[in-house]
């Protein structure tokens, strides 16, 4: 299971394509859009967020509220369109005042308008712009639905917005998700919540951006799901890429990750037990995943996103038409985006998962992978 997107951030629409999603598959449209709407969510978002009411719509591989096999396309629509046509047109006149030149540091501007040559960093932030992840999250919801028929379900809390660090609960799965889901800022301790909605109106008053540090954890994963060799087939690559692909996540690590560095092995491996129920772990320092595979505990994945960019109080570059210094160009843009970047990330990690579970039980339709699933758990 892999998908795509097209669509600019101004543009008239995102696209998502996902293929390789197997027939058989229920999907229900308002549980994309649900997922939609706790991206557009998070105290910290810019203007945009109200303009835009992203709904999903199906073109094509779903008849009848199932898939049948063939690629899903799915688009959403980009209300504010209507305010850039004279900008943003694939074909009219363009209207002058549009061009970016002030390159931000620390956005995709430069490096993108030196890769292709352009002389507007219109034509690259337009498609760098973090508005792409809605149809990630569109894609990432196909993902939860067949993981949900499959028993396993993926969510995610922040830890962390700027200095402000949460109480880290002892294990990801106990956490409250339905008080996640109502924090605006995905936190589910409510002190240190009430302190990072401070920071964040601090950093607005200031001009300044802020990131922060979320969790993203699946409970019900088989064991064995990846690979033990390549790193095509190693479940902790391919999540860390997926997860790192997202833009402004600087660093991933799964279970204690960066922590286990510094113990000696005897405190950083999670020992063997066995009982009626199969094999357990009194710890999950591992996170979860273990020679490139699941290892049936929860899978912990934590990543730092970066202060976004776009800076109202800009800092100093240089304008690529004139080659002189100049500060950086000011965009509308969100001051924190760190619950919306947790919530793009649970996509990222779902169609990870959802694409091991495909490989490893069949791709073609769910009535098969259902059934090779049930005789996996009856043997293991
Ligand atoms: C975003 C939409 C964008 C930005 C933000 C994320 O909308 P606009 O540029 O019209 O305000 O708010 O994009 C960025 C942070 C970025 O660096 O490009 C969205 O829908 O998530």
């Amino acid at each position: 299971m892999r998908y795509e997107t097209a669509g600019e951030s101004h543009g008239r629409a995102l696209i998502a394509l996902v293929t390789g999603v197997p027939a058989g598959l229920a999907i229900d449209v308002t549980a994309i859009d649900a997922d939609l709407a706790r991206r557009q969510r998070g105290y910290g978002r810019g203007g945009r967020q109200t303009i835009e009411n992203d709904r999903a719509v199906i073109l094509s591989g779903m008849r009848g509220g199932r898939s049948i096999g063939s690629p899903l396309a799915i688009t959403i629509a980009n209300r504010d369109w209507d305010n850039w046509t004279d900008v943003m047109s694939p074909t009219g006149e363009l209207s002058a005042g549009a061009r970016v030149t002030a390159v931000r540091p620390g956005h995709a501007d430069l490096a993108g308008c030196l890769k292709t040559g352009a002389t507007d960093a219109r034509d690259v932030l337009e498609r760098a712009s973090a508005r792409e992840t809605a149809a990630r999250v569109a894609a990432g919801a196909v993902a939860k639905a067949l993981l949900r028929t499959a028993g396993a379900e993926v969510a995610s809390y922040v830890t962390r917005i700027g200095d402000v660090e949460a109480v880290d609960p002892p294990e990801p799965a106990s956490v409250d998700r339905a008080a996640v889901e109502e924090s605006d800022v995905r936190c589910p301790d409510a002190r240190a919540a009430e302190r990072m909605r401070s920071a964040i109106d601090a950093a607005r008053a200031a001009g300044e951006s802020l990131g922060g540090v979320f969790v993203v954890y699946a409970t019900g994963l088989v064991p064995g799901l990846g690979g033990y060799a390549e790193a095509a087939q190693r479940l902790d690559a391919r999540l860390a890429g997926a997860v790192t692909s997202i833009p402004a996540i600087k660093g991933v690590e799964f279970g204690d990750g960066f922590a286990l560095a510094s113990r000696p092995g005897s405190e950083a491996h999670d020992e063997i037990l066995h009982d009626a129920s199969g094999f357990r772990r009194p710890t999950n320092h591992a996170g979860g995943l273990e020679g490139g595979m699941t290892n049936g505990e929860t899978l912990v994945v934590r990543a730092a996103m970066k202060p976004i960019p776009t800076l109202m109080k800009p800092l100093r570059t240089v304008d690529l038409s004139t080659l002189e210094p100049a500060d950086a160009s000011r965009e509308r843009s969100d001051v924190c985006a760190v619950p919306a970047a947790a919530v793009v990330a649970e996509a990222e990690v779902a169609l990870v998962l959802a694409d091991a579970y495909t490989r490893k039980f069949g791709g073609d339709c769910m009535g098969d992978l259902l059934g090779a699933l049930a005789a996996y758990r009856e043997r293991i």
